[in-house]
């Protein structure tokens, strides 16, 4: 059996993340894939519950290296499920994964190599869709600042970190500005069909 496609979609705090991966979901069900979405951070498991407080409780204290790795662990806890669709044959989409991990993390000082260490050997996805900005649109966004990460000049020390990802073979930059919902998933759908045709295994004949 092929193995499931892992697709992650990454980028700064109201970006539309959440909205294109439900959407890339919807449209993957439509011409009959099957596909799980994990969004990170899972905040259900017994780490997520402690990142959940981390993020909402701005009171809460943890240094800069232990929230850093409860985030890496927080993906350890669903590698196992990962893996396993992916053997399944389904396509995984994540919506962040450890290109977030890397850069919240080393935007706050702490040395790129050792924020990416703790994530090595979980799967790699095969296609990172990247939201990208030109300007910082995303900081006037509805509900910006609520959470811990969530402040203007932290966003653009982000945004740097994670640029340094940008010439990774798996790296897709979906240039999103003044675009509206439905063309950021034409882009997303273009994307996902060019990197699907690449693996795709050609049986236009019956066994
Ligand atoms: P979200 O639920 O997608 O809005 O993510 C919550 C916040 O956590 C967001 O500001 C991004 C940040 N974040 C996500 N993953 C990681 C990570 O692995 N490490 C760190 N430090 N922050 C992360
Ligand atoms: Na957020
Ligand atoms: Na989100």
């Amino acid at each position: 059996m092929t193995r499931g496609v892992l697709i992650a979609i990454e980028g700064l705090d109201r970006t539309g993340k959440t909205t294109q991966t439900s959407r890339l979901l919807d449209r993957l069900a439509k011409s009959g894939v099957d596909a799980t979405l994990i969004k990170f951070p899972e905040r259900t498991t017994p780490i997520g519950k402690i990142i959940n407080t981390y993020l909402t409780d701005k009171a809460f204290e943890l240094s800069d290296q232990s929230a850093h790795l409860l985030f890496s662990a927080n993906r350890w806890e669903l590698a196992e499920k990962i893996k396993n669709l992916l053997e399944e044959g389904r396509t995984v989409v994540l919506d962040r994964y450890v290109y977030s991990g890397v850069a919240y993390s080393s935007a706050k000082g702490l040395p790129f190599d050792w924020c990416l260490s703790p994530d090595v050997g979980l799967p790699k996805p095969d296609l990172v869709l990247f939201m990208k900005f030109k300007n910082e649109e995303n900081v006037t966004r509805e509900g910006f600042g609520e959470e811990r990460y969530e402040v203007a000049e932290f966003q653009q020390r982000v945004k740097t970190q994670f640029e340094k990802f940008q010439n990774e073979d798996n790296w897709k930059p979906i240039h999103v500005d003044n675009k509206s919902i439905e063309e950021v998933e034409e882009l997303i759908w273009a994307e996902y069909e060019v990197s699907n045709k690449g693996g795709e295994e050609v049986t236009d004949e019956g066994p």
